[in-house]
């Protein structure tokens, strides 16, 4: 029997007045929920859980709360509002319409671009494939499969660009974004910080607080694109991405509270003895995942970064709200780099310095949710403050990758970074300690394990000890 699409899959696309897209999503979507189920969250297809799902892009639409079985989730594809009056903001075709369709001399730039976002969705829907076997509570057993489930959308929204306005090379692309897996040999994701693991709780909360946010100003630049179907799914996409954040960050916040709690409960600094994790594990964590996503902007100097700008494919995060004159031909930016293995200031071309100035951007984002971890060291009267680690620190990508360069920025030789990289990044003893904590996981509505906090609130204002997943 003939699915209906415009039932099952919840749009603003008018899916069922495009009997071709319709067909080709007809055939993608099978093989979605085949990857779905051997490659999403480990053993949960029978599980309800209190979803939000997205049946509109109205105010009152994108968040309806429910039980729902993950494999029936309403995938659906959203794009923000069209402002018929829209034009593209900068670059050579700055002041003309917004494009609503391909054009020609873009289509193999936009469509890299669109295959490089679409890639990290599913990947992290694979790293992330067995938490669920040691979550800390229901709550966050339910976040993690609410992020799980937002990523899968945020894949249809990039399945449905390249369906609907690629021909055959977007049909094989999107058939590819589900042949390419995270960490495999053979055809692992596109970008670096994908393709790692995120094995236990601490990584999951570190990912969605680094890499998560990189999804944010990455989508925010692509939110400006001249290409409107582009930009109006990347602004609808922003909308659940803050909710991922939202995970890292309070994840992450109640980690360091937990641990501060019992060392001042138990008056000691060993906070492992504690059953608890020590706060230069939380470092060294930090440490790893900042400099993963920093990777995943680029090179600092970036003749692509120049091209997709002055095309007017990709912009700058909230382009429209910076005072130049959006052509940045004759403009100068100052960025960090390398010169004969030191670390130097050098003045570039601004049009090359945009993967940097984004990742600038980036930074200072980052900076604020360690501002509110190191509160709730100081309020507990603990001598330790989180850092951010320098942007050169362990870089694999860019000029800095062939340096070797400590969390505070002082340049060394390989033989002491390497004498040294116990202390900054996680050793298989500190993996080996925290995936020790994760127990199986926590079931019982209203009990959190014993490393982490419970949150300040429920989600939908529902309370902590709400029965946000049935196992049936
Ligand atoms: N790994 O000129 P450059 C998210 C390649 S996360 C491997 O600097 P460009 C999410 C690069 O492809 C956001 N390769 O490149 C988060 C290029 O190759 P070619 C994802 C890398 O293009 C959590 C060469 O090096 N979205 O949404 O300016 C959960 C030269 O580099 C990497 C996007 O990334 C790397 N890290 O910058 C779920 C947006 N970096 O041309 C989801 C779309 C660079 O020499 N992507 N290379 O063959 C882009 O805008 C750009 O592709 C990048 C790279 C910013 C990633």
């Amino acid at each position: 029997m003939a699915i209906d699409y415009s039932q099952l899959i919840p749009n603003n696309v008018d899916l069922a007045g495009d009997r071709r897209l319709q067909r080709a999503l007809e055939n993608w979507q099978p093989r979605f929920l085949d990857w779905w189920k051997g490659m999403g969250p480990d053993g949960t297809l029978n599980f309800d859980v209190y979803l939000r799902t997205a049946i509109s892009a109205e105010a009152n639409g994108w968040a309806n709360f429910g039980y729902v079985k993950m494999p029936d989730y309403r995938w659906g594809i959203f794009l923000a509002g069209r402002n018929p009056n829209r034009v593209i903001a900068y670059g050579d075709n700055k002041g003309k319409p917004a494009w609503q369709e391909v054009p020609g001399e873009l289509r193999s730039t936009l469509r890299r671009l669109i295959v490089t976002q679409g890639d990290t969705e599913p990947a992290s829907v694979e790293q992330q494939r067995l938490l669920g076997k040691t979550a800390p509570s229901l709550y966050d057993l339910r976040n993690l499969f609410q992020v799980n489930v937002e990523e899968g959308r945020h894949l249809w929204a990039m399945v449905y660009l390249l369906h609907a306005y690629f021909g055959r090379d977007g049909r094989e692309e999107a058939e590819a974004l589900l042949e390419r897996h995270s960490g495999d040999p053979d055809k692992p994701r596109i970008l670096g910080a994908f393709n790692e693991q995120t094995p236990d709780w601490l990584s999951f909360f570190m990912f969605t607080y680094f890499t998560d946010r990189d999804g944010k100003y990455q989508l925010a630049s692509l939110a400006e694109s001249g290409f409107d179907p582009l930009a109006r799914s990347c602004r609808f996409m922003l909308i659940e991405e803050a909710h991922h954040m939202f995970v890292g960050e309070s994840g992450v916040q109640r980690i360091v509270q937990r641990t501060c709690d019992l060392m001042k409960e138990h008056k000691t600094d060993d906070a492992r003895a504690l059953g608890a994790i020590d706060l230069p594990t939380i470092q060294k964590y930090l440490n790893f995942h900042c400099s993963v996503s920093l990777d995943l902007f680029g090179q600092e100097a970036s003749t692509n970064a120049a091209n997709y700008y002055t095309m007017g494919v990709k912009g700058r995060y909230l382009e429209t709200r910076i005072e130049d004159d959006h052509v940045l031909t004759d403009a100068a930016f100052d960025i960090d780099t390398t010169d004969n293995g030191r670390i130097v200031r050098k003045t570039v071309p601004a049009l090359q310095a945009l993967n940097e100035r984004l990742r600038q951007d980036y930074l200072e984002d980052c900076a604020r949710g360690l501002l509110r971890w190191n509160k709730a060291i100081e309020q507990a009267g603990i001598d330790f403050e989180l850092k951010l680690p320098h942007r050169a620190f362990h870089r694999r990508i860019g000029a800095f990758s062939e340096l070797h360069v400590s969390p505070d920025g002082k340049v060394m030789s390989e033989a002491d970074w390497k004498a040294n990289e116990s202390k900054w990044l996680p050793t298989d003893e500190d993996r080996a300690y925290v995936t020790s904590l994760m127990g199986p996981a926590v079931v019982e509505p209203g009990k959190f394990a014993h490393w982490i906090a419970p949150p300040a609130r429920g989600i939908n204002g529902q309370p902590a000890d709400f029965e946000y997943v049935r196992f049936n």
